[in-house]
């Protein structure tokens, strides 16, 4: 217990009330651990500062880094857009409108541009130490710590204790490796770096070792069948972009040396290894080969000014840094006996066969907010499909920002798990997109706005891929990335309540989609206003004449984005006192939207018509967009209410990852925990090292707790710490037409499962800039505290009981178990 002091507003009063603050998990439930070295790249545990990654395998006698830079990417800037897409629109439409929808899907082929470039792996640093393969280590432990950031392997050979810690500093730009042993002397290896893409090793100096390469002007996806999928352009000025990987060793006691490639040590107390890394990524209207920046001097600058701090001095900045965002949210649901003392994987087999393991929910919680501090931070690339850990130069998908789901689930977490700095590179990522979108909007479809597509890439591709005609349009030719997208603006504002952001960021983003939607829409002639060509990602239907197709007008997803853009468009324009004459625009075409329609088997139809899905249990569930992300569908509206749940019912509990994390939040908002609690058992499920990619069922997690689609994909990460937070805390805010001050609600334990009757979380945020702990117990919430940092008004809602709060700007409240303030 601690004696906390709190402001309350209105009266002015201060009182000294007596509670449970919540302390910060005990620091071993915060840590993945093993017993072993990694043998896989999925066994291996990624560290990273949004922008410099590793993977590391933690052997004894050889150590291995794989590395990664989270701007090298292959290819260029170049042209995608279409211009015969325009006159090819017209036919589209009028295939449709006829019911050809075989004939719409053929023709919207010819609408496609090019696809788009790969992610690419940076290069693997190993180290080799001798003592040979015979080496006898006792006490092996490889582990993570989620509240440091720091990978560290130990083990004992003889009497001699050896350690190695492994992180990557925001604050330092580099990558930081130490290897100690408790007894004097001791450390040295020999260490080499290598790359898949082109690349020489070269030394500098007598301590580093440098890794210079190009990457290749262009690579094919992963899922394409060509002869030459990885072109390199030869020839001085070609296209490419290069990049340049310094590895320093600065020892304690011993010597260091480099030749001939190798980086090497000899009897050192100790050594910190320094890794620096960058490419010539100019941003993405600049040739990477022809117009780029220096990756020398980029990589040179932080070694040079990192090497003079201690390695002490490394690692409390990182903490500093790391432990400012990390510790804003403790979550505590109790230690299942017995777990303690288990590795990782060994508590995955167990919770598989049913033994209750709640601290292994917190962990995956928590480790989904490490991986998004990890790999996306201020003034980088926002996470791609893999973070920003890739060692393929085809990786699943090209590890591109798939925006049909994917790119945007990778953000769910963001603002409610208390990391609003980590959106930050998806909002700048976007802007940038808004201005490439704007002609792929003009060019392809001559409309105003901005618009993308299925995929982006460092370049901000906008048009929709296949290379013009090999995509299928289910995926290809889905356009409503950038409408998706912008909601990301409206959250950011609802969440942390900067209208300053909203006025000159969100809202021109969010304008601009809103103008392409506005365009791109036409009436049905029948009173609707629908989208056409119109899919739902990325399942195909039988027509009523037995036909397979995927095509037609106004699919569900497509409908429901566009009404909840022009909603936060509405309330945006209310917000922000602007834009009158265009919000009128938007609340005339909104009444029109093609709405909702309930289907034959008593559920959401996915498309315009109640057509037969061709696999009853697809992976994605795009018509409950209006459940989750978006709030069309609520307890408010029990008919859409109930017939979301036979969506779910039908579609099944099984899927890919991210498909069964989408499926966690889908159940959170149907208030149902005890079934969201089903998928999170099926997202717990351990995959070993199935990597195959896989369309359909079979997700879980890797070893090193990765998410597995199959294969490793991280969306289902941040899906599942989304998810759980909307068991724990829903929000909602709803703006009047006559009031520039929106209303908050704020719903606490809303569907929390029955496994959980005890915890606690403190820390998470609530839209209105309100930051929320909770603590329950017998599965009634005992204890809600209430920060706010705008000083707003909110509703709480704890099931039936409601109450209204006014706090000013920084100050808190406590509730009790009745929503009465809790007093002395
Ligand atoms: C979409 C999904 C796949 C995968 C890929 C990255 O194409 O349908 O399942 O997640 O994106």
């Amino acid at each position: 217990m601690k004696r906390l002091q709190f402001k309350l507003a209105g009266g002015g009063l201060w009182l000294i009330l007596s509670l449970w603050l919540a302390n910060p998990a005990a620091a071993d439930d915060l840590r993945l651990k093993y017993a072993r070295p990694a043998g896989t790249w999925t066994e291996a545990l990624p560290v990273g500062n949004g922008r410099l990654g590793a993977m590391v395998f933690g052997g004894v006698t050889n150590e291995h880094l794989q590395l990664n830079e989270a701007t090298l990417w292959s290819g260029g800037p170049r042209d995608w857009n279409n211009p015969g897409a325009k006159e090819i629109l017209p036919e589209v439409r009028a295939a449709i409108f006829a019911g050809d929808y075989v004939k719409a899907g053929e023709l919207c082929k010819k609408m496609q541009g090019p696809y788009n470039e790969s992610y690419q792996p940076l290069g693997d640093l190993r180290l080799t130490f001798p003592g040979g393969t015979n080496l006898a280590a006792a006490d092996y432990e490889r582990s993570l710590a989620l509240d440091r950031a720091v990978a560290t392997v130990r083990y004992r050979v003889g009497g001699a204790t050896f350690t190695r810690e492994v992180f990557s500093s925001f604050p330092d730009q580099v990558m930081v490796m130490r290897l100690t042993c408790d007894q004097p002397g001791r450390i040295a290896f020999s260490a080499t770096a290598d790359s898949l893409l082109h690349s020489s090793v070269v030394a500098e100096g007598t301590n580093t070792l440098v890794l210079r390469g190009k990457a290749p002007s262009h690579v094919d996806p992963s899922y394409l069948h060509s002869t030459k999928p990885i072109i390199y352009a030869e020839g001085t000025n070609a296209e490419g972009m290069t990049f340049d990987l310094h590895v320093r060793a600065l020892a304690e006691g011993g010597t260091v040396c480099c030749e001939g490639g190798v980086l090497s040590a000899t009897n050192a107390n100790a050594v910190t290894l320094l890794l620096s890394a960058a490419t010539s990524f100019n941003g993405p209207d600049k040739s990477p080969g022809r117009e780029g920046r220096d990756p020398v001097a980029a990589a040179v600058r932080p070694l040079v000014a990192a090497q003079p701090k201690p390695y002490a001095k490394l690692l409390a900045r990182h903490l500093a840094d790391y432990q400012s965002l990390f510790q804003r949210v403790a979550f505590d649901l109790g230690t299942a006996p017995g777990t303690a003392d288990l590795t990782t994987d060994e508590r995955l087999a167990r919770f598989a066969k049913g033994g209750a393991d709640p601290g292994l929910t917190t962990l995956l919680y928590q480790y989904g907010r490490y991986l998004l501090i990890a790999s996306s931070r201020p003034g980088g690339l926002p996470a791609n499909l893999q973070g920003i850990w890739n060692d393929s130069m085809r990786p699943p998908w090209s590890a591109n920002w798939t925006l049909n789901i994917n790119a945007e689930m990778n953000y769910w977490p963001s603002e409610v798990a208390n990391l609003a700095e980590c959106h930050e590179p998806m909002l700048n990522f976007i802007q940038m997109l808004s201005v490439h979108g704007r002609q792929t909007a003009a060019i392809n479809y001559g409309a105003p706005g901005w618009v993308a597509h299925h995929n982006a890439d460092i370049w901000g591709q906008t048009a929709p891929v296949g290379d013009y005609g090999g995509g299928d349009p289910v995926w290809a030719n889905w356009a409503m990335g950038g409408a998706w997208l912008s909601l990301d603006d409206w959250e950011h504002y609802t969440f942390g309540g900067d209208k300053k952001f909203l006025r000159e960021r969100g809202w021109p983003v969010m304008k601009g989609a809103a103008e392409f939607c506005l365009a791109w829409l036409i009436d049905d002639g029948k009173g609707h206003l629908v989208t056409a060509p119109s899919g739902s990602p990325e399942l195909g239907f039988t027509t009523p004449a037995g036909q397979r197709a995927s095509i037609s007008m106004a699919s569900t997803m497509d409908m429901s984005i566009i009404l909840e853009l022009f909603t936060d468009c509405i309330d945006a324009t209310r917000v922000l006192g602007t834009d009158q004459d265009f919000a009128a625009k938007l609340v005339a075409a909104r009444a029109e939207l093609y709405p909702l329609q309930i289907g034959s088997r008593g559920q959401i139809q996915e498309w315009f018509q109640d057509f037969q899905e061709q696999d009853v249990h697809h992976r994605h569930t795009s018509h409950l967009f209006g459940l989750y992300p978006g709030h069309e569908i609520t307890a408010a509206t029990p008919e859409y209410f109930a017939a979301a749940k036979r969506v779910l019912e039908i579609r099944g509990d099984d899927g890919t990852g991210w498909s069964l994390g989408w499926k966690i939040n889908f159940w959170a908002r149907l208030l149902d925990g005890d079934h969201a609690y089903r998928l999170v058992q099926n997202l717990l499920r351990p995959v070993g090292g199935n990597t195959r990619t896989s369309y359909g069922f079979g997700g879980g997690v890797y070893p090193n707790l990765f998410d597995a689609h199959p294969p490793f994909q991280i969306d289902g990460n941040f899906a599942f710490t989304a998810g759980i937070s909307e068991l724990l805390l829903q929000s909602q805010l709803v703006v009047k037409p006559d009031q520039a001050e929106p209303e908050y609600i704020l719903n606490v334990l809303p569907a929390l499962p029955q496994v959980w009757p005890e915890g606690k979380i403190k820390g998470l945020r609530a839209r209105g800039g309100f930051t929320v702990d909770l603590e329950w117990q017998m599965g009634q919430m005992v204890a809600t505290t209430i920060h706010s940092t705008g000083g707003r008004i909110c509703q709480v809602r704890a099931g039936a009981r409601v109450t209204e709060v006014k706090l000013k700007p920084g100050h808190s409240i406590i509730l009790d178990a009745g929503l009465q303030v809790f007093g002395p």
